[in-house]
């Protein structure tokens, strides 16, 4: 997929959504959401990060790359809309406060929904004080945020412990690039904390919960 990654970046940052759209579906031979999400608009996005870090590309041509990538994934996902019912089950998705980097969360909130649960999707740099009063009023199974950068550690322990002692005692997902050094904090951390570097890891937890398996206390 590397070869791809790097064709369709080039693509991404012509603006083209439509010949985005077209050179995805030459390229992936079926509609796997974690084929497209994880295998190719990651490492696509990965790669638009490399051109910035060396300068060959400009900040607006970041933005503009990931403004085809969003638009990518709300495609795929309109024209996936599942007629399945619901379940009981509801998640909270949203990016740790000072977090912008939210195209892994909306992939996150998508394979929420193939698994047919009520989703509710807020979006980047949420303000703790007002998760914690979303959570309060509409009490979801689930809160999953997402954070990328180091210096977010903090505010996302102070996350954790406040929304975790919520009264509906919430499962919390962290996800996103930070995922694979939040280790660390797992001893200190309250039991329902799972943290999930990737959308495979994701969809495997939610296959095991649609078995019937307890949402909390599931080994990440
Ligand atoms: C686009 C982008 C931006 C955009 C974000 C716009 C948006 N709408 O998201 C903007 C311009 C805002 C931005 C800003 C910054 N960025 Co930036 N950004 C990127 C870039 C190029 C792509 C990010 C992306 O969308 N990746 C694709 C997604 C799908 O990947 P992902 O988030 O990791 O998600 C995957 C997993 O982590 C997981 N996942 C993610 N969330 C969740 C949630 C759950 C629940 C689960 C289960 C899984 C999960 O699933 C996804 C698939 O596996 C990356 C490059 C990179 N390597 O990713 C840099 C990058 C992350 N940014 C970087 C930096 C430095 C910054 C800034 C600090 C720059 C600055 N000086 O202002 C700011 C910080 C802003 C902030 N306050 O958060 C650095 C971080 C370096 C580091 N040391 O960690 C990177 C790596 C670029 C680089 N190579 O230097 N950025």
């Amino acid at each position: 997929m590397i070869d791809h990654s790097i064709k369709l970046s080039k693509i991404f940052l012509s603006g083209d959504e439509q010949a985005s759209k077209s050179y995805i579906e030459e390229t992936l031979s079926n509609n796997n959401r974690l084929l497209l999400y994880e295998d190719l608009l990651t490492p696509t996005m990965i790669h638009i990060g490399k051109l910035w870090e060396c300068n060959e590309i400009s900040v607006a041509d970041e933005h503009l790359a990931t403004a085809v990538c969003d638009y990518v994934i709300s495609d795929y996902e309109f024209r996936m809309v599942s007629s399945k019912p619901f379940n009981h089950k509801k998640v909270m998705l949203f990016g740790a406060e000072g977090e912008e980097h939210y195209i892994g969360l909306k992939m996150a909130a998508a394979v929420f929904k193939e698994f047919s649960w009520t989703v509710r999707y807020l979006g980047p740099n949420l303000p703790l004080q007002h998760a914690e009063t979303a959570v309060n009023a509409w009490k979801p199974d689930v809160i999953a945020m997402t954070a990328a950068l180091s210096y977010r550690l903090p505010k996302l322990k102070e996350s954790v412990k406040v929304l975790a002692n919520t009264e509906h005692a919430p499962t919390i997902i962290i996800g996103g690039r930070i995922a694979p050094h939040v280790m660390f904090d797992m001893e200190a951390a309250p039991e329902q904390v799972i943290v999930m570097p990737t959308l495979r890891r994701l969809h495997d937890w939610l296959e095991h919960a649609s078995k019937g398996a307890d949402t909390k206390n599931v080994v990440s």
